[in-house]
């Protein structure tokens, strides 16, 4: 059974809203994008909005509304704590720009030694892996190329090779992908016996599985936990990065600016402790609210709930891909999943190229999807088995300007408003799309790899001016 949905539905906005197609109707839109962002819930826009009218500076006022405003700011704070398990006794939750932001502020501070070592994964977004290419050695651990899993022999092996010199070890909790989850208690007992730092990346997995940072006594522990707010139903340009308080004692922080200072002369700076010294500037309390208020709605459903509809959507969508011929899913294709698994479905068409299956499913269907690499290219590389031949003659390519007909998938992702109707709705449009092609033509711009409907460039009519 679907868990209640229609009360799914009700906590988004804009899910009544119609998208023009190209043979002239209009229809409702099904986002099955939900893996790059999500729409807002309404209780967020609320918040926002009846907060403004009382909306005043951040820590520096002594005026009701500055007061009452950082009270507010400083409750968001816990409420994150909580929502992820952080003790305040020894993590400190620190609010940024996204996963991103998150994962950079960690690289800057992590101050590597010459000998010393980063692992991170195939399998991670480039988040999670361009940073620390940046920040000192880096190696990668590999993946289980059959279904897209990461293999922790691999991860022992490296953690070896390197014993005692890896400070720091980090993966994805869900890959963007093909939605394998990672045991990340499990891989953070292997990385604390080797005496590294863990961090999880958790921008995929926060809206739709519980997850805790642990004891930090017990050696399952998540050191530091990085995600971003606009995949979590509040996408107003905030993140968290948690770790522990101790780590963000030491050395300037990568943003430095007012408020994260005690005292400055032109010769001395004393810096605050964290979270302060980790958030410069004037800090974006509505994207902190809406963090805040986001968690709350996933607490009022409850995250088991939110769990049990992403994997019965995610079951019941493969059953259904699995019957249409000339689909074909990519990573683990059971229905039956024993493993669990986010909802993040990727397919091939044996008939169309990725982008022109996703322009069809767009312009012709209103299905939102992404396709193409998903800013995971070593992943999606060693899916796909790539030479290193093969990756030369691609970067060639694309170093001339062309990005047509590069190597992609088609990527179905679920939010909890996703319903079986909507599912339904897709294998309609896939069958037709492989029996009966599209209904119109398309066109490929190499500058882009876009397939555009020929003559109909742009988009089809706007519902909103500036
Ligand atoms: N946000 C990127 C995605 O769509 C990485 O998966």
């Amino acid at each position: 059974m679907l868990q209640n949905v229609p009360d799914f539905r009700n906590l988004v906005i804009g899910l009544e809203n119609e998208v023009s197609l190209l043979d002239g109707r209009k229809r409702p839109y099904v986002n099955f994008d939900n893996a790059a962002t999500t729409p807002p819930f309404k209780k967020v826009l609320n918040a926002i909005n009846e907060f403004s009218g009382w909306y005043s500076s951040i820590h520096r006022g002594t005026g009701y509304k500055s007061l009452l405003s950082t009270r507010i700011y400083n409750q968001c704070r816990e409420i994150v704590a909580n929502f992820i398990g952080a003790d305040p006794a020894f993590y400190i939750v620190i609010f940024c720009g996204n996963a991103t932001d998150a994962i950079n502020r960690v690289c800057r501070r992590l101050n590597l030694e010459n000998d010393q070592v980063v692992l991170t994964t195939i399998m991670e977004h480039h988040s999670n892996q361009l940073p620390w290419r940046f920040c000192g050695n880096v190696d990668y651990v590999e993946i289980n190329a059959r279904d897209g899993t990461l293999d922790l022999d691999d991860l022992k092996a490296k953690l070896e090779k390197y014993n005692g010199r890896v400070r720091l070890v980090t993966v994805t909790g869900t890959s963007n992908i093909t939605g394998v989850i990672n045991p990340v208690h499990d891989i953070a007992r292997m990385v604390h016996e080797y005496d590294a730092l863990f961090l999880v990346d958790a921008a995929q997995l926060i809206a739709h599985r519980a997850l805790s940072m642990g004891d930090p006594s017990d050696p399952g522990h998540i050191d530091f936990l990085a995600f971003s707010a606009h995949k979590m139903y509040a996408p107003f340009g905030s993140g968290v990065l948690a770790g522990p308080r101790d780590f963000f004692r030491k050395g300037p922080p990568a943003v430095v600016g007012g408020g994260a200072v005690e005292l400055v002369t032109t010769d001395e700076i004393l810096w605050s402790d964290a979270p302060n010294i980790e958030e410069a500037g004037s800090p974006n309390f509505f994207g902190v609210l809406g963090i805040a208020k986001a968690i709350q709605v996933l607490q009022e459903i409850g995250m088991e709930k939110v769990a049990a509809h992403d994997r019965e959507l995610t079951r019941k969508t493969l059953r259904m891909l699995v019957g249409i011929p000339g689909i074909r899913i990519f990573g683990d294709p059971n229905p039956d999943f024993s493993r669990d698994r986010s909802g993040v479905i990727p397919i091939l068409s044996e008939k169309h190229e990725h982008g022109l299956l996703a322009s069809i499913l767009g312009y012709e269907w209103g299905i939102g999807v992404r396709h193409g690499c998903f800013c995971a290219h070593t992943y999606l590389t060693r899916l796909f088995g790539l030479t290193r031949e093969e990756l030369e003659r691609y970067l060639k390519q694309v170093r001339l300007g062309n990005s047509a007909d590069l190597p992609g998938l088609v990527r179905i992702s679920f939010a909890l408003y996703n319903t079986l109707e909507e599912v339904e709705y897709l294998e309609y449009a896939l069958k037709e799309i492989m029996n009966n092609n599209a209904r119109f033509s398309y066109i490929q711009n190499p500058g882009d790899g876009e397939y555009y409907p020929q003559g109909r460039e742009g988009m089809i009519g706007s519902p909103f001016l500036l």
